[in-house]
């Protein structure tokens, strides 16, 4: 059953479950809902890169941080073509475009809205994330034929403003609703490493699995270390166990949802991804970049899936250019 009024008290007594009572939950859910051997594939490409007038205290791209990432402008069609046949070729089913916005500019609407067909045509599933949306936006690039947009809400409610100020979460989850009604599939989900309590990574997936539906997928990132951000005098290390818990808890709150081990994999062992897939996380970002982070090496990965037996899952939507 597919519930949207979770408490805390509810999914604090979950996560707190023994392991072994916590894993038996999460994979009993996620063999009723997924093939518990199947992984979908993601590529990420940043399609403009810093410069961001937002203040994520976690983002090498904000303006307000000395980072040492570099500004561009966005690019081309072709070159956004170029690097989405490189990501098919090496195996991803979803090719995912990033630009550090807090929203895009409505002159940049007739671009991306080529990307998003040219994509497509190349028959990847589609997947943009470019900041707040206006319903007009949305409507523009559901036409195109974008069938995902990410758009995280990265923490608690209670810790979010200790992490950003220049945008509160209720925008977050004005953008999240505009895209749902829009129709096009929601990818949403958060970091953990930041410096929060336990508390505040369980009420980020009861926050998630109490709005009106799930996100179809929910991306669970490690905090990547990034010099000279603010994160980074608060971030803390995360227990594995905790990590596999959250993945567990997840599966369990959202158990339709995908969800996706993401950024973080390059400092994970093996063993923790294993028991991650395990705990019901059945998506990952391949290839050797994230959006200005590394990720791990394609052989890496394709050694990974073959050694746990591990397949690419059918894509959840048909693109607009895969064979009938
Ligand atoms: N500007 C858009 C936005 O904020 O929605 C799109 C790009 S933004 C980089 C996408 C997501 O990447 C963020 O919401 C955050 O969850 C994640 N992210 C950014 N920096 C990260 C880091 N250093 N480690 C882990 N995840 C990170
Ligand atoms: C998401 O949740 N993780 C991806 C994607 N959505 C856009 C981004 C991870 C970024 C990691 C830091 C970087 O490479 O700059
Ligand atoms: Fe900008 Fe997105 Fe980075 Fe925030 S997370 S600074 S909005 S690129």
């Amino acid at each position: 059953m597919i519930r949207t009024n979770w408490t805390m008290a509810e999914a604090s007594a979950i996560y707190a479950l023994p392991f072994a009572d916590l894993m038996h939950r999460a994979q009993t859910l996620h063999r009723a809902h997924f093939d518990p051997n199947a992984i979908e594939t993601a590529s990420l490409l940043s399609i403009k890169t810093g410069g961001c007038p937002e203040d994520c205290g976690y983002c090498s791209q904000s303006a307000h941080h000395e980072t040492g990432v570099k500004a561009t402008k966005l690019m081309g069609a072709d070159e956004v073509l170029a690097a989405a046949r490189r990501a098919k070729a090496s195996g991803a089913q979803r090719f995912c475009m990033g630009a550090a916005w807090r929203s895009p500019k409505d002159r940049d609407m007739d671009k991306l809205c080529d990307m998003v067909r040219g994509v497509s045509d190349l028959g990847l599933e589609t997947c943009m994330t470019l900041g707040m949306l206006s319903p007009e936006q949305v409507a523009r690039l559901k036409a195109a034929g974008l069938d995902f947009y990410n758009h995280n809400i990265d923490t608690s409610p209670e810790y979010y403003a200790q992490i950003a100020t220049t945008r509160t979460m209720e925008d977050r989850l004005d953008t999240v609703e505009q895209v749902r009604k829009g129709g096009i599939k929601v990818c949403c989900g958060g970091i953990l490493g930041m410096g929060e309590a336990e508390e505040d990574r369980i009420a980020m997936l009861v926050t998630l699995a109490t709005l009106p539906a799930h996100p179809d997928s929910v991306p669970v990132n490690l905090w990547n270390e990034i010099e000279g951000v603010p994160v980074q005098a608060r971030a803390q290390a995360v227990d594995p166990f905790a990590l596999v818990r959250i993945v567990a808890l997840a599966r369990i709150l959202m158990p339709a949802s995908v969800v996706r081990l993401s950024a973080g994999r390059t400092g994970m062992s093996d063993e923790l991804q294993a028991l991650c897939f395990l705990a019901g996380a059945n998506s990952i970002f391949v290839g050797d970049q994230l959006l200005t982070t590394g990720n791990p090496a394609t052989w890496k990965d394709q050694d990974l899936l073959a050694r746990l037996g591990m397949h690419i899952a059918p894509a959840q939507v048909r693109p607009r250019g895969a064979a009938e």
